[in-house]
């Protein structure tokens, strides 16, 4: 039986090319996939049959773009096991969906003396608009520390941390720059029980491995189409229903509302309340192909397969003199970072791509976790469904080269 897998880098032609006369290692995978043909040609046939705005005209163009919207908004619900496609609300990305949980429910919801619980691995994106809503509300936001080199959440002090005072905890499905798999619904299960409300940040995790939001047991979870082999401009956010019935709009506009007169206006129920104006209806429906895309790779195989090459790389990249690897020793999400002893990431990173390796150097997002560790920035390699082991070889050859010439 031929697999899906078989010939993999078919379906990502931008991967058959020379890099500074090498050929492209593409490892920067975190920041953002690349796309399949499976997808591309979803939307190239959208736009070439169908295209034409949703949920507003009553002519054929008009009815199958909604059908291929909702159809996707459908598609994402199965594969994340959400109960409604009321439940799924199309975004921008994960930055947009956790600011659109922080701008609606916690205008509602924080007061002064209320505690928003993050911890201390977060993207800025789950960060920031938290910080923002605690600046608006009078909240205070606290951090669940990660521990020593092994960059793991510290599982003690969250009990302690978890007290009356908070309404809400978001945290990090997988690090951007650790590579750490939190214990989601492990973590879920700890707030449900007080009844604090959690947001599971998937950005690093919808991608590589099974996610099921009842599983999990979060109330909202945010994701962005482009790090799962699907195009930039369309995410998600997961909300489960109740919370989204009872949170007021975040941006006003067509499409939200049930009527408007002049002296004011009634929403629709979710997703349309958090939906103003025209969605970004194209791009969904590439997602929802992407959904399929990754269906047929079956989602386990791909934990095994970028979980996999990204353990072999920590481990032989650990052999490397004067080199720090960050985060955890056992199982880790589909990307490693590592910093040299006296080598800046950036100067990492250039050498690399004069040998055609795409990697990213930085602080990734994570300013106060670079702190904490003693860094301004480490390089990282992450890797997707299309990168070989071949490629590895690769790697660890490159960074062999940069710290003998370093080395001097
Ligand atoms: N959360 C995590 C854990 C992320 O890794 C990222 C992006 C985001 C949120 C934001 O996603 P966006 O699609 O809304 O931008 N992370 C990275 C990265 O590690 N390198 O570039 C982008």
């Amino acid at each position: 039986m031929p697999s899906p897998w078989d010939n993999i880098r078919d379906q990502f032609p931008i991967l058959d090319q020379k890099v500074n006369g090498h050929p492209l290692v593409y490892l920067d995978n975190a920041a953002t996939t690349q796309k399949p043909l499976a997808v591309t040609r979803a939307l190239d046939r959208f736009y070439a049959n169908d295209n034409a705005n949703v949920h507003r005209g009553l002519h054929a163009l008009s009815m199958r773009s909604t059908d291929g919207y909702e159809g996707a908004r459908a598609r994402v619900q199965a594969f994340v096991n959400a109960e409604a496609p009321e439940e799924i609300i199309f975004t921008r990305g994960t930055t947009e969906s956790i600011n659109l949980v922080a701008a609606s429910w916690g205008s509602a919801n924080l007061r002064k003396g209320d505690v928003v619980l993050l911890t201390e691995m977060e993207h800025h994106s789950n960060l920031v608009p938290w910080q923002m809503a605690a600046q608006r509300t009078g909240a205070t936001v606290r951090y669940v520390p990660v521990t020593g080199d092994q960059g793991l959440l510290d599982l003690g002090a969250l009990d302690k941390l978890l007290t009356p005072e908070v309404k809400l905890f978001a945290f990090t499905h997988v690090s951007n720059t650790l590579g750490t798999i939190n214990p989601a619904a492990d973590l879920c299960a700890r707030a449900r029980k007080l009844g604090i409300v959690t947001v599971v940040d998937a950005a690093q995790s919808i991608g590589h491995m099974p996610l099921d939001v009842r599983a999990i047991g979060c109330d909202f979870l945010a994701f962005s189409g482009h790090k799962m082999a699907s195009v930039t401009g369309i995410g998600v956010l997961y909300g489960r229903r109740a919370l989204l019935d009872a949170m007021p709009p975040w941006q006003g506009g067509g499409g939200m509302i049930s009527s408007v007169d002049f002296s004011g206006s009634r929403w629709k129920p979710s997703p349309e309340r958090f939906e103003a104006g025209t969605p970004n209806f194209a791009d969904a429906i590439a997602l929802g192909a992407s959904c399929d895309f990754l269906d047929l790779l079956g989602r386990e195989q791909i934990r095994l397969h970028d979980g996999g090459l990204a353990k072999e790389a920590r481990d032989r990249l650990a052999e490397l003199p004067g080199i720090r690897i960050i985060g955890p020793d056992g199982e880790r999400g589909g990307l490693v970072s590592f910093a040299f002893e006296g080598v800046h990431a950036h100067d990492v990173v250039t050498f690399a791509d004069e040998d055609g390796i795409a990697l990213r150097g930085g602080h990734h997002c994570n300013q106060p976790l670079m702190k904490k560790l003693g860094l301004t920035s480490t390089v990282r390699a992450s890797f997707y469904v299309y990168n070989e082991r071949r490629e590895i070889d690769a790697l660890v050859a490159s960074m062999a080269r940069t710290i003998k010439f370093f080395a001097g």
